[in-house]
């Protein structure tokens, strides 16, 4: 059960499960293994320099044979030439985030690429089906990194009741439970960040995997609404120097200013007290190192089982 279905069909991967493409943190080392274990692993190009991705992109060719993707920030400056060098690799497999795809789809579709979109609302959503999304990924506010207003319990349900393409729900999953209330939303896929982070494969520091570790429901905080563009993180020094800066009406230029090099600061040198611990709210969940394959499987058939038992749960 859980195993064929349209998104493992589309992706042409073994289960529905993909890896969120979080800046600096999913590389081709974490993505490999998530492709490696049944899943789409995705290599998140954030702000990198296009060496580096060029690099990330030969690198991960030589760990896996299995599908793959590149996701495209589009509120990144480097966003244009990520696309070019997606086309350039022959990337099978591309997800963008924070804004409209269209270019994206334009460039790539016509090349065989798989454009899957990140939305944040059912207007979004019908906007990049429009412009030729083959499946999208609804993300709730309960995701870490940046996000939209919604719910991913109302938005789920509500954009899998409007568009005929896949849905696969995120924010908020990182085991069974949540795979399978997302398949009772009607999403035919789920897609984790915060549970990856926690690989054994992945390169994130062992602070910042310690702290998602250590995290419970009320660890995260969302900073950034001033200026509309709410970020999630668990909270630590940073977050509250960044509420604060808000609180005293700080420019967005200043703000600009505080946030630079912070996820770096966390993510690399394992700064957590000064640095942007992003995490989603279901850190409080994750409580172990497991190699991505043992996190695939476990989801997955923790899922299925599950979806056997529920119904004897009532008499
Ligand atoms: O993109 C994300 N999450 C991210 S990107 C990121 S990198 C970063 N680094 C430092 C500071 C801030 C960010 C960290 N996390 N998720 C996908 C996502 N897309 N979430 C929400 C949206 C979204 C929101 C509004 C997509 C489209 C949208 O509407 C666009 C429009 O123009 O209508």
């Amino acid at each position: 059960m859980f195993g064929s279905n349209r998104v493992t069909k589309l992706l042409n991967i073994k289960y529905p499960v993909i890896q969120g493409a979080m800046a600096w943190v999913a590389d081709a080392d974490l993505a490999a293994a998530v492709s490696n274990g049944g899943g789409l692993g995705i290599i998140a190009a954030g702000n990198m320099p296009m060496d580096v991705l060029d690099c990330e992109l030969k690198k991960i060719r030589t760990l896996t044979d299995k599908p793959f993707g590149l996701n495209i920030m589009l509120m990144s400056p480097t966003a244009m030439d990520a696309l070019e060098l997606a086309a350039h690799h022959k990337v099978p497999i591309v997800t963008t985030g924070a804004g409209l795809p269209g270019k994206v789809i334009d460039r790539l579709d016509p090349l065989g690429v798989i454009v899957v979109p990140v939305i944040a609302s059912v207007a979004h959503a019908e906007r990049v089906k429009k412009q030729g999304a083959r499946a999208v990924i609804a993300e709730g506010m309960e995701a870490g990194g940046h996000i939209g207003e919604m719910t991913t319990m109302a938005l789920t349900a509500q954009v899998a009741g409007v568009l005929d393409i896949p849905v696969i729900a995120a924010g908020g999953v990182a085991d069974g439970r949540g795979m399978l209330a997302a398949f009772a939303l009607g999403a035919e896929g789920v897609q984790m960040g915060t549970r990856f982070v926690c690989a054994a494969e992945c390169n994130a520091h062992i602070n910042y995997k310690r702290k998602i570790i250590g995290a419970n429901d009320r660890s995260t905080v969302v900073t950034g609404r001033l200026f509309g563009h709410p970020v999630r993180c668990i909270k630590n020094k940073f977050t509250q120097e960044f509420a604060d800066m808000e609180e005293a009406r700080a420019t967005l230029d200043e703000l600009d200013k505080f946030g630079s090099g912070k996820l770096r600061a966390a993510v690399v040198d394992g700064d957590m007290e000064r640095g942007s611990v992003m995490s989603g709210q279901i850190a409080g969940l994750v409580d172990r190192i497991q190699p991505a394959k043992e996190i695939i499987e476990e989801v997955v058939s923790e899922a299925a089982r599950l979806a056997e038992e529920i119904g004897s749960r009532f008499e």
